[in-house]
């Protein structure tokens, strides 16, 4: 009887997680995510351009924003257009979001639609009482109008969620390895789709070392501007050495790495991949960054990648020189 109830409490209280693809890059990262599958949460594509969200069959939810305002056309840059597009489905949004414990909305800031419609959803489930976690991406340096239109949409997001990853398009090709543009956007898209789908699966399904939401809540709460960072590592130490990378090269400039608030990291490994090892983790964070308030990780075994391990590494609440106008 005892282990009934709960089996019950499992299943009702396991936390509910939704992810909202926001404009073209928004979705095209819930695409990613919905092809490799995800375990344990609901996928929501939303456009205004309707011939690009026609193509996202496989999210869970297709949301046409503002049909009177755009008539399936996108918002061509404006985001003030992409925000007033977004406030005609917000029924629609709400009743979609209601009941979920934790959003991921993402988007590639500098167009209309996603940069406009982020901070509005994002009302939208302070209301409701979600966890938010925005991901986004940022133009390239020499996109400088578009650069500071990101930076306006991150400050307005800063009212609305809670933590607000930010990835610098410019960064990631550098560390990609100067890719060519498409191919950089497609690693992007890679990126925070497998950040979001490994985040979701270990808070809602058993994995290695599970990570709880109220950990997860604790570091990303009003965790403001977050820098992301991924590091991979095989042989010995490689725990160790995939750790330091993530925290050596960040995907957005940070002016003071030891003011970073709270740090989350998520390993992934093969079937070799020990308790012990990750256990280790938490000292090497601290040398990092020494002033850290909270640390949290979290890991999962797949068994694709025996031999190595990768790591992602989230550090909340982080000085950017992008922020302070560069
Ligand atoms: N990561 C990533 N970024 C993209 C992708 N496509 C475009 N971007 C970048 O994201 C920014 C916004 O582009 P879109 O998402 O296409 O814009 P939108 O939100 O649909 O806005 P409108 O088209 O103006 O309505 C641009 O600066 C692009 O360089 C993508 O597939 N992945
Ligand atoms: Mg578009």
């Amino acid at each position: 009887m005892v282990n009934e109830k709960l089996a019950e409490f499992v299943k009702t209280s396991k936390p509910s997680v939704a992810v909202v693809g926001l404009g073209g890059a928004g979705c095209n990262i819930t695409t990613w995510i919905a092809e490799k599958g995800m375990a344990g949460g609901k996928i929501i594509a939303a456009n205004t351009d309707v011939n690009h969200l026609s193509t996202m069959s496989k999210a869970d939810k297709l949301v046409l924003l503002g049909e009177k305002l755009c008539k399936g056309h996108g918002c061509g840059g404006y985001p003030e257009m992409g925000a007033q597009a977004t406030k005609e489905n917000l029924t629609e949004l709400r009743a979609e979001l209601e009941g979920t414990n934790l959003v991921f909305l993402v988007a590639g800031l500098g167009g209309g639609t996603g940069t406009g419609a982020i901070p509005v959803v994002g009302e939208v489930t302070k209301e409701l009482g979600c966890l938010t976690i925005a991901c986004v991406t940022i133009p390239f340096k020499i996109e400088q109008f578009r650069r500071e239109k990101a930076r306006e949409a991150i400050k307005a997001l800063a009212a609305s969620c809670d933590a607000t990853i930010v990835i610098d398009n410019g960064k990631l090709r550098e560390v990609a390895g100067n890719l060519p543009l498409k191919e950089a956007l497609a690693v992007a898209n890679a990126l925070i789709g497998a950040f979001v789908k490994n985040i979701t699966e270990t808070i809602t399904q058993p994995s290695l070392i599970n990570l709880d939401y109220a950990d997860l809540r604790a570091v990303m709460e009003r965790g403001g501007v977050s820098a992301i960072g991924i590091g991979e590592g095989d042989g010995e130490d490689r725990v160790a050495k995939a750790v330091s990378q993530a925290l050596a090269v960040p995907l957005l400039d940070i002016s003071d790495m030891s003011a970073t608030y709270g740090v989350l990291i998520h390993i992934v490994g093969g079937e070799d991949l020990t308790l012990e090892e990750v256990a280790v983790t938490g000292e090497l964070i601290m040398d990092k960054v020494p002033n850290t308030k909270r640390v949290i990780w979290g890991a999962k075994v797949d068994d694709q990648i025996t031999g190595r391990v990768r790591v992602m590494a989230v550090l909340t609440g982080v000085k950017s020189p992008f922020m302070e106008g560069e």
